[in-house]
């Protein structure tokens, strides 16, 4: 039968938790008058993997003031609350009660951010025979076709080629049609070690009103068990926030955020990065909007070409990238496991109970703030997962609950392509694994370790050092032809066999008796998730 679309018919439009924005696909076209907007806080999207505390919090109160500022500008809402008596606990229930409520003939949704979440909503034209418009997300700059177009016939995909496509679309930092400054990346000036004389600005922070305060006090009280602390709780809620704690990063923190993007400090979990991709991710900011802002400031001087094309790069290239590769990929990707790596995930990740004092502060500021930078999430956290030889299934899991940024379509290419190289090289040239003396390079962390970051072997040794060597012994014919590590081999190659006896046992030691504090981690598919639709499970 062929559905001919009728401009006056009522329609439902669904907006999910992470589709807060004002110009979202779903919502052009809409008829006020007789459309219906439905948001629903539901429990399986805050258990299907179990989210940080302040991950909850802040989506659910972001999506209550965003039903607000809809409903103030003439919309009909109808929003389901997570404690509401008739919440059914799944998109798909929540969907099938409001059709039994409300006489629509169309439903339209924005495609959503997660695979899981596309594949349940496709079959909805079928359970409730009535017509499903999923739309473009207009919100990123490159559509999975443009994307899919750019990547056919690549065998390996490199991100530096698809972010000069890019600079080049939306004319970013050009001049003449060549970068700006003459070269397009700039990354090599972005490594500056921290130093002491760092003065690094306060956070934005934002004062709690009614509805936080509500959504604060429903998540202490439905999901105690979960990861993280709830308090204090600062996050950005709304549009005018976010947009606040951007123009603070433009002005105070851009500056800097080229030289000190991979520096790390203790007791300074925010640097001088943006930490706007909890706002990006749910709608909150745009990204154009973001590198717009960032370019002008450039323009006036206001910050140097090597920081705003840093941030840039990470907008339009890296986010757009991981994005593609994602919905490329999927559901394919999430199974990948190049190196057969079978290790739980160690107790220490939950805890931060651990001598490594790296992953004992990086654990520490996660919990705190559902929150680490770029560098203490991939060559701290990744980095040990990755020489460790933790699971993929397992590490994907802990990075899409604990941070309040994660989800599944940008967390799972950062970890299991660019961190742990799961996918065998198609998003990332090289394994970035690396032993102590990166970490301690970069950070003030060794500083305070009850580990030797200069000591190599024995049992005050930096477990990095070896754990690095053992990684590429262990995974020596997956790794030796690839150009940009094969060289390490010819190194090991002329250690003479006391010191490769010691790597080998320090690393078995380690990952067996030292990794005692290792629990059976029981992962979602364990508790028989399944996605879709269903009853409730909970609450
Ligand atoms: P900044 O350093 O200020 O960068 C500016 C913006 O660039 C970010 O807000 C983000 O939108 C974008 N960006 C930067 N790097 C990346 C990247 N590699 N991929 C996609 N976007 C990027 N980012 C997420 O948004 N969600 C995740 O779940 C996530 N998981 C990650 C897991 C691992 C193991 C690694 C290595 C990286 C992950 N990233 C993730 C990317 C990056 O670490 C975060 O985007 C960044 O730390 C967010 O902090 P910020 O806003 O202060 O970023
Ligand atoms: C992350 C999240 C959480 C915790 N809760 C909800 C929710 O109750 N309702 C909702 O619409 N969205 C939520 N989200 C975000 C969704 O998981 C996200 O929209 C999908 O994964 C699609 O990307
Ligand atoms: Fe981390 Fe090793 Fe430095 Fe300790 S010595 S902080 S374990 S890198």
């Amino acid at each position: 039968m062929v559905f001919y679309y009728v401009a006056t018919m009522k329609t439902l439009r669904l907006i999910l938790g992470d589709q807060l924005s004002h110009d979202i696909s779903s919502l052009k076209d809409s008829n006020k008058a007789e459309d219906i907007i439905l948001m629903c806080e539901v429990w399986n999207e805050a258990t299907y993997v179990k989210h940080h505390k302040k991950k909850i919090a802040f989506l659910f109160s972001a999506m209550r003031h965003f039903a607000k500022e809809l409903k103030e500008n003439g919309y009909k809402v109808l929003y389901t609350k997570l404690e509401d008596e008739q919440n059914t606990g799944f998109f798909k229930s929540e969907m099938a009660r409001t059709l039994k409520q409300q006489k629509v003939e169309h439903i339209v949704v924005t495609h959503p951010g997660e695979y899981r979440v596309l594949e349940d909503i496709k079959g909805w034209a079928t359970n409730f025979k009535i017509p499903v418009e999923i739309r473009t997300d207009d919100r990123f700059l490159c559509s999975p076709e443009e994307f899919a177009l750019w990547a056919k016939g690549r065998k390996q995909l490199r991100m530096e080629y698809f972010y000069r496509e890019m600079r080049k679309k939306y004319n970013m930092l050009m001049k003449d049609n060549e970068p700006m400054g003459g070269d397009w990346n700039y990354d090599s000036k972005n490594r500056k070690p921290p130093n002491d004389d760092l003065v690094i600005p306060e956070p934005y922070c934002n004062e709690i009103d009614e509805i936080t305060r509500e959504a604060m006090s429903l998540v202490a009280g439905h999901f105690p068990d979960h990861f993280g602390d709830l308090e204090p709780f600062y996050f950005a809620v709304t549009r005018q926030q976010a947009l606040q704690t951007l123009n603070l990063f433009i002005e105070e923190r851009l500056p800097n955020f080229g030289d000190y993007q991979d520096a790390m400090i203790e007791g300074e979990p925010w640097m001088y990065h943006s930490h706007i991709s909890f706002y990006l991710n749910c709608g909150l900011l745009l990204p154009l909007e973001c590198v717009k802002a960032a370019e002008k400031a450039y323009q006036h001087g206001k910050a140097p070409l090597n920081a705003v094309e840093g941030f840039i790069r990470q907008i339009i290239g890296w986010r757009e990238y991981v994005r593609g590769i994602y919905w490329l990929e999927m559901p394919e990707y999430a199974k990948k496991n190049f190196f057969n790596a079978k290790h739980n995930i160690p107790d220490f990740y939950w805890t931060a109970d651990t001598k490594m004092n790296c992953l004992h502060q990086c654990v520490l500021e996660t919990r705190k703030n559902a929150y680490a930078h770029h560098i203490q999430r991939l060559m701290v956290l990744g980095n040990f997962s990755l020489i460790a030889g933790i699971d993929p299934v397992q590490v994907n899991e802990w990075f899409l609950s604990v941070y309040a940024d994660a989800y599944e379509w940008v967390e799972l290419p950062n970890v299991s392509g660019m961190t742990l190289f799961a996918d065998g090289g198609y998003l990332a040239s090289k394994p970035y694994a690396a032993g102590g003396s990166y970490i301690n390079k970069m950070s003030d962390y060794c500083k305070n370790c009850n580990y030797k970051v200069t000591k190599k072997n024995g049992e005050d040794a930096c477990p990095f050092n070896y754990l690095y060597w053992d990684f590429l012994i262990r995974n020596r014919d997956k790794l030796e032809s690839n150009h940009r590590i094969g060289m390490m081999y010819k190194m090991y190659d002329r250690m003479g066999d006391d010191k490769k006896q010691a790597i080998s046992n320090d690393s078995k030691h380690f990952l067996t008796v030292s990794y005692t504090h290792l629990r059976a981690h029981e992962t979602r598919e364990d508790r028989g998730w399944r996605g879709g639709g269903g009853k409730k499970n909970g609450g």
